[in-house]
């Protein structure tokens, strides 16, 4: 064989080769996934985020939950006040720690009158330890006479039969009835309450014209 055929020989294989590859790269081209290239550097950081809420301190809630448990304590003391006695005019006054004090006039009278006996001393009958009866467990031990006596108490129905009105002019409430079983009757034309009924410290209706109950008087201070 000559060289010019030997040449030309090898320049058809070559070109048969080149040919083969384009082929086989663009093959590989239209099927396999795109490739992927190498993961970057990492950024720049970015800007700090919003500043959280306050917490608390160990100290600051301490001193608070101190502080609303002397004010707590405060609230209840200014709401009390204490048992005890007080002399006026000569008169020794006893005060179930209701904030007000409290006399017996021992002697028997209708209610007008028991009325004007505790009018001399800028007082009235009883209408605030009445409505409590645990003002009243502490005052029957202060003053034996409301356990052994009747006494006029300030509440009547005479302006309308039936509705009770204390002496400061509030209605009677049913929370505060200590009715004796069976009354108010009004059996006699009644208006007028007395306590201590039967010895039990409940209420009855009578006439206010009856003469013979004492009078628990009531004045602040
Ligand atoms: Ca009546
Ligand atoms: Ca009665």
């Amino acid at each position: 064989m000559s060289s010019f055929k030997v040449c030309v020989v090898l320049f058809i294989g070559l070109c048969a080769v080149v040919h083969a590859r384009a082929q086989t790269y663009l093959t590989c081209s239209d099927s396999a996934p795109p490739l992927k290239g190498d993961r970057g550097p990492p950024g720049p950081a970015g800007p700090p985020g919003a500043k959280g809420p306050k917490g608390d301190t160990g100290v600051t809630v301490d001193l608070e939950i101190r502080m609303q448990d002397f004010e707590t304590r405060l609230a209840k003391l200014e709401g009390q006040t204490c048992q005890g006695t007080k002399v006026i005019n000569g008169k020794t006054w006893y005060g179930p720690g209701n904030g007000y004090f409290y006399l017996v006039i021992a002697k028997d009278m209708r209610y007008k009158q028991a009325k004007a006996e505790c009018g001399k001393f800028q007082a009235t009958l009883a209408v605030h330890a009445p409505r409590n009866q645990g003002v009243m467990k502490v005052l029957r031990k202060q003053i034996t006479a409301i356990t052994e006596e009747d006494y006029w108490i300030g509440l009547t129905d005479i302006k309308g039969e039936g509705n009770f009105v204390w002496e400061d002019g509030t209605p009677l409430k049913d929370s505060e009835a200590n009715w004796y079983k069976g009354e108010p009757n009004n059996i006699r034309g009644e208006d007028c309450v007395g306590s201590n009924f039967r010895d039990t410290s409940q209420w009855n209706d009578y006439p206010c014209s009856l003469r013979k109950l004492y009078a628990l008087c009531e004045r602040q201070g």
